[in-house]
């Protein structure tokens, strides 16, 4: 048996530190963990953010570890059997390990028979199809706009802030966000009247939005949309609002 440490803060904000074990099948186990769920990366990253919406939507019994890239915490042995490329977020539930924030919110919803993930085929293709364009295209312009305004100066990362990608992020936000903006024009929520996991894939993509100073207000029914679901308790239950974790940084 393999054994090994992460250290972690708990969503109780609690140090503690969490002890992994390899099974005779080389799948991670973590002992001494609260829940059987738990979903690791920092809280400064929108797609773990995502799945903690989801999580406590959903209801479900999970312990967060705000695992860091930047504090290298997430290139420890351990942790790559999780994550083979270190990177957030990651989960495991009981002796199965998964990452990519998407698969992970598909079976976190699939887990709990959730209707935010129909299980009518062509409802669920709708579903997975704004999830798609929200995480192409919307989540990927935000990040480079956070990347280049937020990231590079408040962590001093060792890199030039890159204007182009920057300006290209802005003018995929301009070309993706109308379509947006007409969808919920229309409905009640992103992927037509129900709530969906694309309703938290867009949320947790626009959430840097005032950091970088990325004004959404020119998009209202975009705007009403955000006001109402970041009413929901599965938001408060992170946090007042994503501001309140950069601003600690700063
Ligand atoms: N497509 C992946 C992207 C994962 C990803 O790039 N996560 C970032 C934080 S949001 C990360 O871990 N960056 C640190 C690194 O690349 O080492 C997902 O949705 O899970």
């Amino acid at each position: 048996m393999l054994a090994g440490w992460i250290s972690g803060l708990a969503s109780g904000g609690h140090s503690r530190r969490i002890k992994f074990q390899r099974s005779p099948r080389a799948i991670i186990i973590p002992a001494g963990a609260l829940a059987m769920l738990i979903l690791y990366g920092s809280p400064f990253s929108s797609r773990v953010n995502k799945l903690r919406y989801i999580a406590n939507h959903i209801g479900l019994d999970y312990e967060h570890v705000p695992l860091s890239p930047l504090k290298g915490e997430t290139r420890t042995p351990e942790y790559l059997r999780i994550h083979p490329a270190g990177k957030i977020p990651a989960m495991v539930d009981d002796d199965f390990a998964l990452f990519e924030s998407m698969a992970i919110a598909r079976y976190l919803a699939s887990k709990a028979a959730s209707p935010i993930y129909p299980q009518e085929l062509r409802a669920r293709a709708i579903v997975d199809q704004w999830c798609e364009f929200v995480t192409h295209h919307v989540e990927g312009g935000m990040l480079k706009v956070f990347f280049n305004r937020v990231m590079i100066p408040l962590f001093k990362l060792p890199v030039e802030v890159d204007t182009r990608s920057e300006q290209d992020g802005l003018a995929w936000l301009d070309r993706y966000l109308p379509i947006i903006e007409g969808q919920l024009g229309e409905h009640a929520h992103v992927a037509g009247e129900a709530l969906t996991l694309a309703d938290f894939a867009l949320l947790a993509a626009l959430d840097p939005a005032e950091v970088a100073s990325v004004d959404l207000t020119t998009y209202p029914s975009l705007t009403n949309w955000r006001g109402r679901m970041r009413d929901e308790p599965f938001y408060a239950a992170c946090y007042s609002r994503y501001s309140d974790i950069v601003d600690a940084f700063r």
